[in-house]
């Protein structure tokens, strides 16, 4: 991309463009980088340095402005910059050396694309004259990354650094949100020049200002008007677009129910009568049939499918994907009903689903002015009929778990509980209780799994930012790092980790930048022995062979391994293990309580399946969702 001067009408190009730009002293090209970082203001680095970056690391140490924190592993930093970018709605930065260093990021590079979370990526590279003559640590990470970032630029002279610098945030941030590489060889970090700070950019071919007309939101009232059973269906555009007070605001003047996908959870306060929470293969079950219909139960996915009660007549998309976790067999997804679909970024409109209404905007946008035309002349329809219907759902398939006859066989209660067996801790209890204990007020991250599904279901969210999870790559080892970022950016919020045992030990390295940072961020690991989901899987489609699933020690199956506690003990983080029911909310209680980082081992067993569950691909006819 190339920047392009925006006011044509000015009389002299040479005023312009002292007007729009400052020069500065003569700099390295890693002062220029930092100082640049500094004018976006930028207050916090996540940096990992070697012999490719090191020399912005030097000019990191004589920033007044910016903290840099030390991951100990640069996933983790990739993450915690995304978990800075979530809670924060900032972008997030991330810093690694060439080689090996950049493809530590990788992961969370591909994360924050699939979940559109702005982050910029500055990496270290190889000397220009050493490119492509495979030297050591050289990796081509501008192609290396190249399908899994919004943006990205390899810096091949000093002078473009500011311009490059000022295009990557505004990348990152505008439209729909994503990550921005900028890869810098070490001789341009070197370089000394008088730095051209461009006050403003513009990008040709790049207008994320994208705004829906009256035309089309006219359309979209009528579709209400003449709509019995709408129904909102509302994502990660609604934050990342600051949407969330215009979406509650349309939602209560039409009355019309609201169910969110995991990356919306918070954009609608799930305790609101009109939420449905969230959808999809282990969202609710009254979501689901709300937007698709409800269905008899089939014991065959080959038999035919039988509708009971029809859903949605009148779906309203609005900042979503039609993600196959959200839509099951996507010709099945509200089959009947029509289809709105609100997106900044057009390139989703038609793409997973066929949709009658695609409508290209931004959702503060779009949503603030549908509140101006309802105020104007409200909708007239009450939709009563369609809430009694919901309500009847409500109450026939809430979210519940109760102690079922695996759990009283499994491996936990004969090695742990013995005699005691009403003391077990199911996992859903624990975030019931942290819930309770955190009045639901906390900041929540997870790694991927079961818990991560239950963190989900058994906490309720009420504000946008709340929920930090990798949605889209679902990826292990997010929990803690993005804990880190999320409590740097928010040091006023208890930000809690609801993590694995198999997830958590993916980042565990990161409870040493915890301690070393001050960083109170806690993880409670529930501690189930297995990678549970996988286990879940193997349970239903593979009759219970277990594919290296098992992750304690076979040879010592009582021992709970590995011991996260002394781990813990040797990062010098506090931490505990807790095994009874009884002990549970003072456990809890006390890791909150604590002003440093913790970990809380809740040791629970691992028979418990995720409900309700629609197999992937397959249809509500398909959904288990009985406790
Ligand atoms: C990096 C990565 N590797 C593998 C997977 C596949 N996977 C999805 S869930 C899961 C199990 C996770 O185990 P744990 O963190 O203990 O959570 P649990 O399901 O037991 O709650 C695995 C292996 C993944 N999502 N990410
Ligand atoms: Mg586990």
């Amino acid at each position: 991309m190339k920047t392009k001067t925006k006011n044509s009408a000015a009389p002299k190009i040479e005023t312009r463009e002292t007007e729009r730009a400052e020069v500065g002293p003569a700099m390295l090209g890693c002062e220029i980088l930092v100082a640049c970082l500094e004018r976006e203001g930028v207050d916090t680095i996540f940096a990992y340095p070697g012999g490719a970056s090191m020399e912005f690391h030097q000019a990191l140490t004589k920033s007044k402005k910016i903290r840099t924190i030390l991951p100990r592993h640069e996933q983790g930093g990739a993450f915690a910059a995304e978990g800075y970018a979530r809670a924060s709605g900032r972008v997030g930065v991330c810093m690694a050396t060439s080689g090996p260093g950049a493809t530590n990021l990788v992961t969370g590079i591909a994360d924050a694309y699939m979940d559109s979370i702005p982050i910029v990526a500055v990496t270290g590279q190889v000397p220009q004259a050493m490119i492509g003559k495979g030297g050591f640590q050289e990796t081509d990470f501008f192609g290396m990354t190249l399908p899994v970032v919004k943006h990205s630029y390899l810096v091949t002279q000093i002078g473009d650094i500011p311009r490059i610098v000022k295009e990557a945030f505004y990348i990152a941030r505008t439209g729909r949100p994503g990550p921005v590489v900028i890869d810098v060889p070490k001789n341009i970090q070197q370089q000394k020049t008088q730095p051209v700070f461009p006050k403003e950019i513009t990008l040709r071919g790049y207008d994320p200002d994208r705004r829906a007309s009256d035309l089309e939101l006219n359309e979209i009232i009528g579709l209400i008007e003449k709509a019995e059973r709408p129904v909102l269906y509302c994502g990660g555009g609604i934050i990342s677009g600051n949407a969330s007070d215009e979406l509650r605001e349309f939602a209560e003047a039409t009355q019309i129910p609201v169910t969110t996908t995991i990356m919306g959870v918070g954009a609608f306060p799930e305790n609101h009568p009109l939420s449905l929470r969230w959808l999809g293969m282990h969202g609710t079950a009254y979501a689901n049939w709300a937007v698709s219909g409800e269905f008899k139960y089939r014991k065959s996915f080959t038999d035919p499918m039988e509708l009971i009660t029809p859903g949605a007549d009148l779906l309203l998309a609005f900042g979503v994907r039609f993600d196959d976790r959200v839509t099951g067999k996507v010709d099945k997804f509200c089959e009947h009903g029509t289809i709105v679909h609100i997106d900044i970024d057009a390139s989703e409109h038609n793409k997973n689903r066929k949709v009658q209404l695609p409508i290209e905007s931004d959702l503060k946008y779009a949503l603030g002015r549908l509140n101006e035309m309802v105020r104007k002349r409200s909708i007239e329809k009450k939709f009563t009929v369609w809430h009694k219907q919901i309500q009847d759902w409500k109450t026939k398939a809430p979210l519940g778990y109760r102690v079922k006859e695996e759990v009283m066989k499994s491996q936990n209660m004969r090695d742990h509980l013995e005699g005691q067996e009403g003391e077990v801790i199911l996992p859903q209890m624990a975030i019931e209780m942290l819930y309770e204990l955190t009045n639901g007020e906390a900041i929540l991250t997870t790694g991927v799994g079961q818990h991560q599904m239950w963190a989900g279901q058994y906490y309720k969210y009420k504000f946008p930012r709340q929920l930090l999870t990798s949605a889209g790559l679902g990826a292990m080892g997010y929990g803690y790092p993005a804990a880190l970022g999320a409590k740097v950016a928010r040091p006023d919020k208890q930000v809690v980790d609801i993590d694995g045992d198999g997830s958590f030990l993916m980042n565990i390295q990161e409870l040493a930048t915890a301690h070393i940072e001050k960083i109170a961020a806690k993880a409670m690991i529930l501690n189930n022995q297995h990678l549970g989901m996988v286990v879940q899987w193997e349970d239903k489609f593979y009759e219970g062979n277990r594919g290296h699933t098992y992750l304690g020690d076979p040879e010592n199956r009582k021992q709970i391994y590995p011991d996260y506690i002394a781990m813990a003990k040797s990062f010098n983080v506090p931490s505990e293990r807790v095994m009874y029911r009884k002990d549970l909310r003072g456990a809890i209680q006390r890791m909150l309580d604590s002003d440093e980082p913790y970990v809380l081992d809740v040791i629970v067993p691992y028979t418990e399946h995720v409900l309700p569950f629609i197999p992937a691909g397959k249809t509500l006819a398909d959904m288990i969702w009985k406790a």
